[in-house]
């Protein structure tokens, strides 16, 4: 990996942490631009009450010295303002009553607190199979990290990457081009229809008819104590050809891209351009015919989503990200009690009906950190200036050939 990012924290903890690696030195740094980017995941029709609670915004720890990169590790911190509703719950302090299906005391303070144990797994969670694996009695220990609240760090490094791509006219947007059953089948857009969606839509659909259809639907399911999934669509223009490599399975740029888009909290199936209705199709049907305009390459379809063979062709990136229904419902679902084997039904706290716009949002993040790899590991350089350097020769001798 020559763009490396990690992230850390709990769901309910102080803080989520993001420490990226391998950005060159002299890279303009807009956090404001960070900030926006985590605003807009936290938006959309459907999310939970945690989104009140909430106000995302990065906070530099290393890496970035007046408004640049300096080429070291970039640490960016973001605050849970909700931890203060769960200091002791998710205190690092040692417990004076192990057993969890007593009250407990807590160090700190002394005073006889329940902890809030959850041992009624949520099918769809990671509650279950994360407690097996971990011996964990209380899945909190699972489900504070396999929550989504962990994806806030990675829009964090994400919109790093962003803005490294800017420097060489690469730009990324979403869009909902379906929740739950409405449309029947994907909306398909163009770059300048999802461009066009206000940043006050209520679920990023480049539709408005349909979106007010999908409105409704979250209000159903909401009625119904019910949650809804969809697909999402991710699209980054700019993008010139030559990325990733047809050499190795583990060069294939869409392998790499559906790695991290299946990365992503509740996202279960990736396609690349329109994939899966192609696979229904004779070949005469899907291949994106080749032209020459005089001065380039061209194609006058995109079926392939821009990629060929694990190379970007030069034409549009478009990835669709397809998200299973929330796995916490109000209306709980049949579950068992870890604890007595009882048949019961799995916890609820408080949650979403649905999050497919900031599953779009998230998936623009993962594919900038993809083609910032790509981009890293095909143009080198510690600098800016060398990666730019570095840049302009390939695109000379690609205007050549
Ligand atoms: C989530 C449950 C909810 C969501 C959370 C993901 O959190 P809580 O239990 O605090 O209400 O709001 O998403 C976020 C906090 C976020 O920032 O996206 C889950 O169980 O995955």
């Amino acid at each position: 990996m020559f763009f490396k990012f990690t992230t850390a924290g709990e769901s309910h903890g102080k803080a989520l942490v993001t420490i990226v690696e391998g950005l060159p030195a002299g890279m303009p740094v807009d956090k404001d631009a960070i900030d926006y980017e985590l605003w807009r995941r936290q938006q959309g029709y459907g999310r939970g009450g945690r989104m009140k609670i909430e106000s995302d915004k990065v906070e530099f720890l290393s890496g970035v010295r007046h408004g640049r990169t300096i080429g070291s590790p970039i640490t960016m911190i973001i605050e849970n303002r909700d931890f203060v509703h769960w200091q002791e719950v998710m205190s690092a302090e040692p417990l004076t009553a192990p057993s969890v299906d007593e009250p407990v005391v807590l160090e700190n303070d002394g005073a006889p607190k329940v902890r809030r144990v959850v041992t009624r797994p949520r099918p769809g969670h990671a509650d279950l199979a994360g407690g097996q694996k971990f011996a964990a009695r209380d899945l909190r220990d699972i489900l504070e990290r396999a929550s989504a609240r962990e994806t806030a760090a990675r829009v964090a490094a994400g919109a790093l990457a962003k803005q490294l791509l800017a420097q060489f006219g690469v730009d990324i947007k979403s869009h909902v081009i379906k929740l739950g059953s409405i449309p029947e089948t994907p909306i398909e857009k163009t770059w300048e229809d999802i461009s066009a969606i206000e940043r006050d839509s209520p679920l990023a659909c480049a539709d408005k008819a349909v979106e007010a259809e999908m409105v409704a639907l979250v209000d159903t399911a909401k009625a119904k104590g019910d949650t809804l999934g969809g697909i999402f669509e991710v699209v980054a223009k700019g993008v010139m050809p030559g990325l990733g490599s047809h050499t190795s399975w583990y060069e294939k740029l869409d392998g790499r891209i559906a790695q991290a888009f299946m990365s992503i909290q509740a996202v279960k199936a990736v396609e690349l351009g329109t994939a899966v209705s192609n696979a229904g199709r004779f070949g005469s049907e899907v291949h994106d015919e080749i032209f020459h305009d005089g001065s380039g390459f061209t194609r006058s379809t995109n079926r392939a989503g821009g990629l060929e063979g694990g190379i970007t062709n030069g034409e549009e990136l478009r990835v669709r990200g397809y998200l299973k229904p929330i796995s916490t419902l109000r209306k709980a679902l049949h579950s068992v009690d870890i604890e007595t084997k009882q048949e019961d039904l799995a916890a609820f706290e408080r949650s979403d009906i649905t999050a497919v716009p900031a599953a779009g949002v998230i998936g623009e993040a993962m594919l900038a950190i993809v083609l910032a790899n790509s981009f890293r590991e095909k143009f080198g350089g510690d600098s800016m200036e060398e990666m730019k350097r570095n840049f302009d020769s390939y695109r000379t001798s690609l205007e050549a050939y």
